[in-house]
């Protein structure tokens, strides 16, 4: 059987192209409120509709972000929203040329009958709230699952098929209402394993989903994936440098990832803002004649992290914040090239 064509295959090819356009990459500031706030109290700014909406217009106005941003992904409470002088968010990003994204998942809840793993809902009533976000504007969705490695035996099977199917099953949904599906199954951070785990496990995980995404239709150049690195658990022994991070995720990536997928963008997951740059640059130095997909950044607190800490809420420190969140973008467009430099940081 050939490929199976959305009805809206050739909008979902451009739309695709333009997320991973050359030297730019996603902004992912979907935090749903639960986590905006924990960020926010975190830096003592309260935990308010207001200020998480001054937020977000911070980010999504920062002059020139569009030169290394081509969309963000936004959430529910995000996209209903406008900025101060009543522009909506939405008309800010199509004016800079950005393209509109959208979480769509409900969240990961815990996996009955799985200890400490979860899966990811959101399923239920998904085609008419696509329906209802292509109308808004939205052109791009987004979908994460969870992975958590532990000595104990996790990830199972079960969690890794049960997550699968879902991102897959979402994935179809969008194509069908003509948003392109991001696809994000993180394997977290969390924990001691090693670089050869974390390898060990991406890779399975991807071979279920990419075996999925097929057994559902899921048209591959319409869909990005957002994946996390290969990379050593936070609390690990020796955690693996800047060069085997790269060759790992990279060589890991080739095994699994058909070549007509339209882009792969990366989470930060927990990494140093300047860790992120650097291994997505030294993946572009060392092995950048040798990827067939567009691959880039999804990064959320590898680009926020300085504003947001820089901001504290006040509107005096707008400016500056901004400026912060330039840096992180540009230096991350940069790396998306293999153009980066630790040396920049101190410049
Ligand atoms: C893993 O989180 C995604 C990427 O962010 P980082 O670069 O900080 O790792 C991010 O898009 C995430 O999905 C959102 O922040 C939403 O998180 P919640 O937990 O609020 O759904």
């Amino acid at each position: 059987m050939t490929q199976y064509r959305p009805e809206k295959a050739d909008e979902l090819i451009r739309t695709a192209q333009a997320m991973v356009a050359p030297g730019k990459g996603i902004l992912a500031i979907d935090e749903s409120n639960g986590t905006c706030n924990k960020r926010f109290e975190a830096v003592g700014i309260e935990p308010t509709e207001t200020k998480r909406r001054e937020y977000r217009e911070l980010l999504l106005t920062t002059p020139d972000l569009q030169e290394y941003v081509s969309g963000a992904i936004l959430y529910d409470e995000t996209i209903r929203q406008s900025t101060a002088d009543g522009k909506s968010f939405i008309d800010v990003m199509r004016d800079r040329g950005q393209v509109v994204g959208i979480k769509v998942d409900a969240g990961a809840k815990p996996l009955a009958a799985a200890p400490g793993e979860k899966v990811t809902e959101g399923l239920d009533g998904l085609r008419e709230r696509i329906e209802e976000y292509y109308a808004m504007g939205a052109r791009f969705a987004k979908w994460r699952a969870v992975i958590t490695i532990g000595d104990d035996g996790r990830p199972t099977r079960g969690c890794i098929e049960a997550n699968a199917h879902a991102l897959a099953r979402y994935a179809a949904l969008c194509q069908e209402g003509g948003l392109v599906p991001i696809i994000e199954p993180e394997v977290l951070i969390d924990g001691d394993h090693d670089i050869a785990t974390c390898e060990r496990v991406t890779e399975e995980e991807l071979n279920e989903v990419f075996h999925q995404l097929y057994h559902q239709n899921v048209m591959l150049e319409g869909v990005i994936l957002k994946t996390s690195m290969v990379i050593s658990g936070k609390g690990a022994a020796n955690r693996a440098g800047v060069e085997e991070v790269a060759d790992r995720t990279v060589e890991t990536l080739l095994r699994t990832v058909p070549a007509a997928l339209g882009g792969v963008v990366f989470l930060s997951g927990g990494q140093g803002v300047e860790e992120s740059s650097a291994h997505l640059n030294a993946m572009h130095q060392r092995h950048g004649d040798r990827l067939p997909w567009p691959l880039t950044f999804s990064y959320a607190r590898a680009i926020q992290e300085p504003a947001l800490h820089y901001w504290k809420g006040e509107p005096g420190n707008v400016e500056e914040a901004q400026k912060r969140a330039l840096k992180r973008a540009k230096f991350n467009g940069l790396a998306s090239q293999g153009k980066y430099s630790p040396d920049m940081e101190s410049a």
